[in-house]
């Protein structure tokens, strides 16, 4: 049954939802593969293990007719060069997602499996991401990026879609800026 109506805060300050569901905490030891640089993400994961992202959510359930929210808060930091990100996945029901920028600085890059395509994303901006694009979020600044997601509850999240095929490009850090380079496999 679908729930209740709910009166939810968020802070893009601390990166929490009140009231809150389930939270998220992916380490450097959780992503393996992630990075083109796999020898040094795991001379990460097996030093100090820093947290690359959290994701916060709200009480509504991942249940069809229902808009679930999240928070993602993605830390500063690079693996040689290459900006910390999220996993990234495709929605296995083709459904549309919206991003709320929150704060700090960052993107979000999506793939259909031919195209690439790059949003910037700051405080007060939303990110589309249409039905049939993988998408992943980067933090190209040096504070935390935060944004909130707000997604059909029957959408799904396939990873092994973004594991299989890439996301079409890599983001790497240029200078005080970043720049997009050709995917390339772990
Ligand atoms: C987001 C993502 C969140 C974490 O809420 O799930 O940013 O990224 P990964 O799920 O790729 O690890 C979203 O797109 N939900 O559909
Ligand atoms: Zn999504």
């Amino acid at each position: 049954p679908p729930i209740d109506p709910l009166r939810i805060s968020f802070s893009a300050a601390h990166g929490t939802m009140t009231p809150e569901g389930p939270l998220l905490t992916r380490r450097m030891s959780d992503v393996a593969g992630l990075f083109a640089d796999e020898d040094a993400r795991r001379r990460a994961a097996d030093g100090d293990d820093p947290v690359v992202y959290t994701v916060a959510a709200s009480p509504v359930p991942e249940a069809a007719g229902e808009l679930p929210q999240s928070l993602t808060t993605i830390l500063p930091g690079a693996v040689s060069g290459e900006f910390h990100m999220t996993k990234g996945h495709m929605h296995p029901d083709p459904q549309g997602e919206i991003y709320l920028g929150l704060s700090g600085r960052g993107g979000v890059l999506m793939y259909d499996g031919t195209r690439t395509e790059w949003i910037e994303m700051e405080p007060g901006m939303i990110g589309y991401i249409p039905p049939g694009w993988a998408h992943r979020s980067v933090n190209v600044g040096d504070e935390p990026y935060r944004f909130l997601a707000v997604y059909p509850g029957s959408a799904g999240h396939d990873y092994g879609w973004v594991v299989e095929h890439g996301m079409g490009r890599r983001v790497y850090r240029d200078g005080a800026s970043y720049t997009l380079a050709p995917f390339s496999a772990a």
